[in-house]
């Protein structure tokens, strides 16, 4: 794998810019942005708290809020119900944890997704009777620390490192496509972008 300032900048460069947005709590967020940030046309991830009323929620005080996942995608190419398909993939609908901080929940942010989620639930034989998982509007993302965000890459300097090169700052790296596609890769999901094939090499690269 090359990965270079060059190769970083140039992925993000390209990306679509008309995205749409989904967010789910799936248990520790650590995981999903893994997860979510391995599949095609899921362009950028970040991880957040939500689904409380506690203002300026953090990890350590993280009030009535539940970590989530928040994704932006492209909608040419995937829909929210495929989203929802992979994030019931991840968990026992029927099961609850007690926990709040780790709790499943399926946000809706437009009536569209409201409709697309009443569809998926009643296709799957759901109903809200039986049904452990929190359904709820969203209302307010508060986005997560910086060193929870690509929690895969953490320490991997061998990657982080052509990110400082390219000039990303914390944030940068946090709404990166490339950088989420890298963290999924590290983290042993199927990803296939062009600059994971072994033959790739960046057209201009001359910094490396
Ligand atoms: N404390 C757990 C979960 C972290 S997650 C961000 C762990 O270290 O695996 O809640």
């Amino acid at each position: 794998m090359t990965v270079t300032p060059t190769v970083v900048r140039d992925y993000d460069n390209q990306m679509p810019t008309d995205l749409e947005r989904a967010t789910f709590g799936l248990g520790c967020f650590w995981g999903p942005d893994a997860s979510f940030g391995a599949i095609d046309s899921v362009v950028r991830t970040r991880v957040g708290y939500a689904g409380g009323t506690k203002p300026e929620p953090s990890y350590e005080v993280i009030g009535d809020h539940t970590e989530v996942v928040q994704v932006d995608y492209d909608p040419q190419q995937m829909t929210f119900t495929k989203l929802l398909e992979h994030a019931f993939d991840q968990y026992d609908p029927v099961h609850q944890p007690q926990k709040r901080q780790y709790q499943n929940i399926i946000f809706t942010a437009t009536e569209p997704q409201e409709r697309l989620l009443d569809r998926y639930l009643d296709e799957h034989g759901h109903d809200h009777e039986t049904l452990g998982t929190r359904l709820e509007p969203l209302s307010e993302f508060h986005v997560a620390e910086s060193y929870h965000q690509k929690f895969n890459l953490r320490g991997k300097r061998w990657i982080t490192e052509a990110f400082d090169e390219a000039g990303y700052d914390e944030a940068d790296i946090r709404e990166s496509p490339a950088a989420a596609k890298l963290n999924a890769h590290v983290a042993g999901h199927d990803v296939s972008v062009p600059f994971l094939d072994q033959e790739y090499r960046p057209a201009s690269n001359t910094s490396r």
